[in-house]
């Protein structure tokens, strides 16, 4: 069968060398082509941990991580690359140009496939407003882009890539609410058909997604729609009051 982007966590355990507790415990999920998982949760709950596992960042002790059936590590650094992208809880620019970092995943993309990706990552606005637009020259690290002007150009970045499987870490709490609601408006359209995985702080961010991970102590201690949880899941109904 072609490759759609499954995800599928089975009774995974992680723990960092040297410490006593897992962070990540016992989980198992999966998310689906064309639908969006939502993990939610406290920080220091695990999330930009189990979001790092699926690219190996590193591997687990236990259980298996597979994509569309075939284990993660048995995929090079280079495949998984091309077929899961994802934008960093504290996204990185490289010394370059505005065009040469959104290039980063797939350096064939032409410029209007560019000012796509920044019009649905609400970002076209300021690149416009940049004297050399695309051309601007962006520092090491990013130092002359402000940091919601950063996660902007990380989230461009990814849709430009076009992978099967986006991961966003935490990429719309930093946005204001109105800004927020036009990318996620726009997001469906522009990832369609790819397994899309949204970390997130706000509830309103997710109310929509398919599947909702409730994460506590490395735990998933709930999962279901919105209404779901909010109907059965006390974690998830203290995040909703909070
Ligand atoms: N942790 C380490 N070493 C690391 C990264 C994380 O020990 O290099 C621990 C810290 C925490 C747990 O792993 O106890 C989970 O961290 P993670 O970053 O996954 O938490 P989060 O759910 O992403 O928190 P936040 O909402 O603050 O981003
Ligand atoms: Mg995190």
């Amino acid at each position: 069968s072609p490759a759609a982007g499954q995800i599928k966590f089975e009774n995974v355990t992680f723990g960092f060398p040297g410490a006593e507790k897992p962070v990540i415990a016992d989980a198992s999920f999966v998310a689906e082509p064309g639908k969006t998982t939502a993990i939610i949760g406290s920080t220091g709950a695990g999330k930009t941990v189990l979001l790092n596992l699926m690219l190996r960042l590193y591997d687990p002790q236990e259980g298996s991580i597979t994509i569309d059936g075939a284990p993660v590590d048995a995929l090079t650094r280079a495949q998984l690359a091309r077929t899961v992208s994802l934008v960093p809880q504290r996204p990185y620019l490289f010394g370059g140009t505005i065009a040469s970092n959104l290039r980063f995943g797939r350096t064939d993309a032409n410029d209007a496939e560019l000012w796509e990706a920044l019009r649905v990552a609400q970002g076209e606005d300021f690149v416009r407003e940049k004297e050399l637009g695309l051309e601007e020259p962006v520092s090491q690290g990013g130092t002359n882009v402000s940091g919601g002007q950063r996660q902007r150009l990380s989230i461009a970045r990814a849709l430009v890539a076009k992978p099967l499987v986006y991961l966003f870490d935490d990429s719309f709490s930093a946005l204001d609410v109105a800004t927020d609601a036009r990318l996620r408006a726009a997001l469906p359209d522009a990832t369609e058909g790819a397994t899309t995985i949204i970390v997130a702080q706000r509830v309103s961010t997710i109310t929509e997604a398919d599947q909702i991970l409730v994460m506590e102590g490395g735990e998933i201690v709930g999962r279901g729609t919105h209404d779901e949880l909010l109907a059965t899941n006390e974690v998830y109904q203290e995040i909703v009051r909070s």
